[in-house]
């Protein structure tokens, strides 16, 4: 019998209840000064708390890292207190919680870091917008500016931030943590070829492209546990400025160096929520070879498509996003085939408790 979506899932160091997991969903709705999580975030996630497991958001490992306007950090004091009261809010209603780690890398703007450039791979031209607030807080796209290469003896100060930032983790209270290794970010700009133009240890090949992510990794584990790391790969992703896409032989390659490390999970996200060509099942059944653990699946998923690559045993559990945005109660809903309300697209980045809050369980 192979599993369904309300089955029971081991990850790593935890046990999901069940396999409905909950993506993570960028609001841009940190308190400043200082990128902080505040209430009505804990309010947001503690609604979600029935998802087999919460992700967060993208949350900066460093300033650095930071590339849109009130994205949450976890490198200040600050900002772990405010991911505890998070954590505390979301165990207190039976979750469990991961915190997903990012750096922006090229995706940035130099207004975020008072002019200084954005760092990445290699300093190549690139298009790609990212989102800013302007004067009277207004959400505002703005184009990318062509970055600054970072020098070979400034990778390890990298892997440091992305540690530290792990250990902050677990000092704020979640239960795992997912490295952002997806959608053109900073280690996807390492791991593609079309972002990465290095000389160094750090290009040229598969193994060097996939050097830094699985440095950045191994530092994480050393400090957590394997069982407490997840990573989120996003093979042919054309995301954010990758062009041409990124191939899925580098994410074969990843998928490949990461399994045997005792990690809790590979979080495969889908190319087609941006648009791409969907993902075939031959490159499913040559990731499932590859990566001997925990395959989550996301992008566009809905109840069928998660009981079909279920049934075929192409993934273990599905995260969905979008749809928690207007369903806080979603695994409910999905389990129980009760309606699902539709999200407001307005209030998705940016703005308060209205479309983040104010969406009720079901009642009926
Ligand atoms: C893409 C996927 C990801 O890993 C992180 C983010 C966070 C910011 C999002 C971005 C997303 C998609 C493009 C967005 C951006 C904020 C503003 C921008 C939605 C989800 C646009 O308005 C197009």
């Amino acid at each position: 019998m192979t599993p369904g979506l309300f089955d029971p899932l081991d990850l790593g160091a935890v046990r999901l209840p069940h396999r409905v997991l909950m993506a993570p969903l960028t609001r841009m709705r940190a308190s400043q000064p200082g990128d902080v999580p505040n209430e009505i975030m804990r309010d947001h996630y503690a609604q979600r708390a029935g998802a087999g497991l919460v992700i967060s958001e993208g949350t900066q490992v460093s300033p650095e890292g930071k590339g849109y306007a009130d994205t949450p950090g976890i490198h200040s004091a600050d900002q772990v207190a405010g991911w505890r009261a998070v954590t505390d809010a979301v165990h207190a209603n039976g979750g469990l919680m991961a915190a997903q780690l990012w750096h922006t890398g090229r995706v940035n703007h130099e207004s975020l870091h008072g002019g200084e450039l954005p760092v990445s791979a290699s300093a190549m031209e690139f298009r790609c917008r990212t989102s800013l607030k302007d004067a009277d807080g207004t959400v505002v796209r703005a184009n990318c500016p062509t970055p600054r290469a970072l020098d070979t003896e400034e990778i390890p100060r990298l892997v440091e931030d992305y540690r530290r930032a792990a250990r902050n983790a677990m000092d704020a209270g979640f239960d795992l943590v997912e490295v952002h290794g997806a959608h053109g970010y900073l280690l996807h700009q390492f791991l593609a070829a079309p972002s990465n133009q290095r000389t160094d240890a750090y290009g040229g090949s598969l193994e060097n492209r996939a050097r830094l992510l699985l440095e950045v990794v191994d530092a994480i584990a050393a400090e957590v546990g394997a069982d407490r790391v997840g990573v989120r790969l996003s093979p042919f992703g054309t995301f954010n400025g990758l062009d041409p896409a990124d191939d899925g032989e580098s994410g074969l390659y990843a998928a490949n160096a990461l399994s045997s490390r005792g990690l809790a999970f590979l979080h495969l996200s889908e190319p087609d929520w941006t648009g791409a060509p969907a993902l075939d099942d031959d490159f499913r059944k040559q990731l499932r070879a590859a990566y001997d653990g925990v395959i989550v699946g996301a992008g566009a998923y809905d109840v069928a498509k998660a009981e079909r690559l279920l049934a075929d045993g192409l993934i273990d559990a599905a995260a969905f996003g979008r749809p928690f945005i207007a369903n806080p109660d979603l695994p409910h809903r999905l389990a129980n085939g009760l309606p699902l309300a539709e999200p407001d697209k307005t209030t998705f980045y940016g703005g308060g408790a209205r479309g983040y809050t104010d969406y009720p369980a079901y009642d009926g």
